[in-house]
């Protein structure tokens, strides 16, 4: 077993020796705290921008924490943004960065502030529990409040799924809170001895997001559990299950891990979706590998014993008489016709309006010129907005009497936020992780280079014409995958402290695995990389086809990992 499954196993619910951790003079945890602390939506970091000089000059490691908030669907009232905007100042480094998954993260906290941290998102009904850990991560859902769609119901539902899924430790409460569970983000909850996550929790993370049909925003094919809403002809609403996505992969293990998109497990209808979920996530508690972390995705238990042996797993686990009453044959999902950024003025033809603004890597933070995150105090504060993330890490604005659509467009430029429609493509279109200097896991910068990287691939694109390229790049600084990389137009993924591999080939919709052009490139020679297939697809493309499709088309670079190693040619 890997140390990870004693450290949960003998935690009692995720307690551990957290709260005696709290109390002493120190800066850290316990090696198991730093486990626990996960669960609690907490990662323990350090600066590695100072790490070597601190390190020379026998003073250790700046320690510090960074705390992730969960925010189903990423919808947030007015009143919890300008709470969450205030403790960026009383206890982080006054960012707000908004995720991939549509949370919410601080950086640089220190012990000390952690508590006071939490319970004041708490107080506002905002949870960190199990934003991180071998548990359900937050829920992802296309965010889009728009008139003329029912998102809205698909938001409630996915919050529905978060609360259920959430473990019921009061570990949370007592350590963070004082044992204050009244104001808090969780339900009324059965003890945790009670819940199917059992002492050790799940093998690894788990994530779920739901689609909007045609709209890939959310990259459902990344999630472990993929939720995309189909109308069975007989049956009535319902949802097309994709199982098995997952993205992180380890250079040192190309021969075993690797990033693999969700597959459909079937059909369920509205009301069977939180049962059915819940097998689904029992079986990979039954059936993943607690030995080795690096093999612990579902994807990795459908691989091995297939798709057809998992649905028999999940059924058996349905605890319904006529289990397969319930888990239909998988309905085709309509074609993919876009991944919208929602960003720009949308009118909901009710009076109001939403405003969806680019925030450059999800960093809300003010910049001479750019005083992005006072604009969303006051503007959020003056006109009664409200607030939803995406999950390409931008922002909505939302409830915009349309009155007030002059004043606050005029309160924006003020501040120096320009319109989603004067930005080019590529940096609307581009994701970039963390990395450095706070993730601990980074090989190379992300989103600090993410500007400069954009310059080069415009250079590359522009010598070739192309003036204003709509494609997608995505940066990571490590294999892992947390801007989703591997399922855009143009991947690089941190491979050395200045070199990374070059992917091509993902499809805008997010339905697609990019293919690698190139190992260890080093930033500087992007354009010499990309530039000759670049210059092949202007020569060649048919009429309409987007970069990516061209390079899947002519088979730019070498096919993913997981079609080589499973010889499916998985492509969907
Ligand atoms: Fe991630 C680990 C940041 C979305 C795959 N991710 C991390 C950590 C916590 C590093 C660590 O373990 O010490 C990063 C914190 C860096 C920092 O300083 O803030 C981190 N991941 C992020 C975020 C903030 C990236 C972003 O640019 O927004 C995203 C937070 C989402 C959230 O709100 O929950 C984030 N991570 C993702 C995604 C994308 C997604 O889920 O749609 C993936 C790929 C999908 C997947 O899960 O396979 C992803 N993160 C990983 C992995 C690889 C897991 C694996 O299966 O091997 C790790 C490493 C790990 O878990 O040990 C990781
Ligand atoms: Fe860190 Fe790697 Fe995730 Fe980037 S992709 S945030 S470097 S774990």
């Amino acid at each position: 077993m890997a140390d990870v499954e004693g450290i949960k196993l003998e935690s009692d619910y995720l307690r551990g020796d957290l709260a005696a951790s709290l109390s002493d003079e120190t800066e850290v945890f316990s090696e198991g705290g730093q486990v626990l602390i996960k669960f609690h939506g907490i990662y323990a970091q350090d600066d590695r921008d100072v790490r070597r000089a601190r390190t020379q000059a026998g003073i250790g490691v700046a320690h510090s924490y960074m705390i992730r908030a969960s925010v189903p669907a990423g919808v947030l009232t007015g009143d919890q943004w300008l709470r969450l905007d205030e403790v960026a100042d009383e206890f982080a480094d006054g960012k707000l960065r908004l995720t991939s998954r549509q949370g919410v993260q601080y950086h640089f906290v220190n012990k000390r502030g952690l508590s006071p941290l939490i319970s004041a998102l708490n107080a506002r009904l905002v949870t960190t529990l199990a934003a991180c850990g071998d548990v359900t991560r937050n829920v992802q859902c296309c965010p889009a409040p728009f008139a003329d769609r029912r998102e809205e119901q698909l938001q409630r539902f996915a919050s529905t799924l978060a609360t259920r899924f959430r473990p019921t430790t009061s570990a949370y409460y007592d350590v963070w809170m004082d044992g204050e569970h009244t104001a808090t983000a969780s339900p009324e909850s059965c003890e945790p001895e009670q819940s199917f996550y059992g002492a050790s929790y799940l093998p690894r993370k788990f994530k779920m997001g739901i689609a909007w049909p045609g709209d890939n925003c959310i990259d459902v094919y990344a999630n472990d559990l993929g939720l995309v809403p189909v109308t069975h002809p007989e049956l009535g609403e319902g949802f097309t299950v994709l199982v098995g996505g997952g993205l992180g992969a380890a250079h040192a293990r190309p021969e075993d891990t690797y990033p693999r998109l969700a597959e459909p497990l079937g059909w369920v209808r509205v009301a069977d979706m939180a049962a059915v979920a819940e097998a689904v996530i029992v079986a990979f508690r039954d059936l993943g590998n607690r030995e080795d972390r690096k093999r612990a995705r579902l994807k990795y238990v459908i691989d091995t014993i297939g798709i057809d042996a998992f649905r028999a797993s999940v059924l058996e686990r349905l605890t319904t008489i006529d289990a397969s009453a319930i888990l239909h044959s998988a309905l085709v999902i309509p074609d993919w016709t876009d991944a919208h950024d929602h960003l720009g003025w949308h009118d909901r033809n009710d009076g109001t309006s939403v405003l969806g603004l680019h925030v450059e890597s999800g960093k809300v933070v003010d910049a001479p010129g750019h005083t992005l995150r006072t604009a969303l105090r006051e503007a959020i504060g003056r006109f009664g907005l409200n607030v939803r993330i995406t999950a390409q890490q931008n922002l909505l604005l939302t409830d915009i009497a349309d009155a007030d659509r002059a004043a606050l467009a005029e309160l924006l430029s003020t501040h120096g936020i320009v319109e989603a429609v004067e930005l080019s493509h590529l940096v609307r279109n581009a994701m970039a992780c963390p990395a450095l200097p706070t993730c601990g896991q980074a090989l190379g910068e992300a989103e600090r280079v993410l500007p400069k990287t954009l310059t080069l691939v415009a250079a590359a694109f522009a010598e070739h014409g192309i003036a204003n390229p709509d494609v997608v790049v995505r940066m990571t600084g490590c294999p892992n995958g947390c801007a989703r990389p591997y399922t855009s137009e143009i991947g690089l993924v941190g491979r050395t402290k200045t070199a990374y591999d070059v992917h091509v080939g993902g499809s805008a919709f997010g339905t697609r695995l990019t293919r690698r052009l190139a190992e260890g490139v080093k930033l500087n020679d992007l354009a010499l990389v990309l530039s000759p297939v670049i210059g092949k697809w202007v020569a060649d493309c048919d009429a309409g086809e987007s970069f990516g499709d061209f390079c899947a088309r002519t088979a730019v670079g070498e096919p993913p990992r997981f079609e080589i190693l499973s010889g499916a040619g998985r492509t969907q």
